[in-house]
């Protein structure tokens, strides 16, 4: 099959790419590299193009050349915190590029089997109801959040309106390989074990912990994510719809710290500072749609973790 994924360079995007070359496809990757790094993928394999969204012509030459089977729209300026501070841009990105993109599409692709988009589960913001159902009440508090809540509901709206066969997932906190723990805004897991891997060098190392640490959040493994992400474009009951991905069970960041001790024996220090403002204290998805067209979690977060570290540190 042939599979395009923008943000490809990414941590989701290029765990996928690897994944589907490795199973035999064909795997195109557009990707600005401006979060993304080209190493995260096996470009012996995978076809890589360095090329921003935005970039009409470009993307209108990619959809020329090839007929995909599948495309997995991925790429994102995926920090609220940068949604917050560039809403102008950062939404040229999130929502018109993918508008674009769908458009060029339905006007050139055929053939196409299914569009995926990566939402977030932060488009249901602080509304303390949980766990999360799809069809929870709806509450985007950043740009980021406005723009991917639109973008997916463009998915599907082509899906409805003109016959792109198209789904949505609202990701809830993924972790695992590859995640780039360089801004002050990357996924947690991959800050506390950037701070192990400094540690383990003989550094000074301290990780921040925003608020009491009680905040919980929905953390799911990556191999379940990819997972989940072949389940929804493979089902032809998924067309259409849109879905969380998570586990179904949340854990506070108290908690993690304490497997990464356990795991490395040795104990993080940890400086406690003020909640970041609008941080949600508990987050948890509900996965039993996911789960009705195949999907079973398996990883915990503690088989997860141990995996991440072990082949990211040892
Ligand atoms: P990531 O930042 O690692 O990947 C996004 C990729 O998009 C990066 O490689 C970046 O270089 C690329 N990109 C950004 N702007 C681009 C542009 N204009 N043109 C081309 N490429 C561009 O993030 P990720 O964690 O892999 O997330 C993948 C998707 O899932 C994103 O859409 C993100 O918003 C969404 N998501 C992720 C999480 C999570 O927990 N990681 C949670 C919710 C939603
Ligand atoms: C996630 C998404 C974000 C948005 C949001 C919606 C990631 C990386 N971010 O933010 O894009 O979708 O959900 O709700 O998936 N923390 C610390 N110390 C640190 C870093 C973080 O204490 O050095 C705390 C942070 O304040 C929060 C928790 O850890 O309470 C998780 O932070 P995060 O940035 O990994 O994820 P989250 O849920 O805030």
């Amino acid at each position: 099959m042939k599979y395009l994924i923008t943000g490809g360079a990414g941590f989701i995007g290029s765990s996928l790419a690897n994944k589907l070359v490795d199973n035999g496809h064909e795997v195109t990757v557009i990707d600005d590299l401006s979060m993304g790094k080209k190493e995260n993928l096996d470009t012996e394999k995978v076809y890589f193009i360095k090329g921003d969204i935005r970039d009409n012509e470009l993307m209108e030459q990619v959809f020329e050349k090839t007929q995909f089977d599948y495309v997995f729209l991925l790429a994102a300026i995926a920090s609220v915190a940068d949604s917050i501070q560039r809403p102008i841009e950062t939404h040229e990105v999130n929502l018109d590029a993918n508008l674009n993109i769908l458009k060029l599409i339905k006007e050139k692709q055929n053939d196409i089997k299914r569009v995926v988009f990566a939402s977030s589960a932060a488009v249901y913001g602080d509304e303390p109801t949980l766990p999360k159902k799809e069809n929870s009440q709806i509450k985007p508090l950043s740009p980021y959040a406005i723009d991917k809540f639109a973008s997916e509901q463009f998915v599907l709206l082509y899906n409805n309106l003109y016959g792109v066969p198209a789904s949505a997932v609202r990701f809830f906190n993924v972790y695992g390989m590859n995640q780039n723990p360089e801004s002050p805004y990357s996924g947690v897991l991959s800050i506390i074990t950037d701070k192990f891997k400094q540690k383990l060098a003989g550094k000074d190392a301290v990780f921040n912990v925003y608020g009491d640490g009680n905040q919980e959040r929905d953390f799911v493994f990556i191999e379940d994510v990819i997972q989940a992400l072949m389940l929804v474009s493979e089902s032809q009951e998924s067309r259409g719809n849109v879905y969380n991905v998570g586990t179904g069970k949340a854990t506070s960041l108290n908690k993690i710290i304490s497997i990464y001790n356990d795991y490395f024996k040795s104990s993080l220090e940890v400086r406690y500072l003020p909640a970041r403002d609008g941080d949600i204290r508990y987050s948890a998805s509900d996965i039993n749609k996911l789960k009705s067209i195949g999907f079973i979690p398996k990883y915990t977060v503690e088989s997860g973790i141990r995996l991440y570290l072990k082949n990211e540190i040892y």
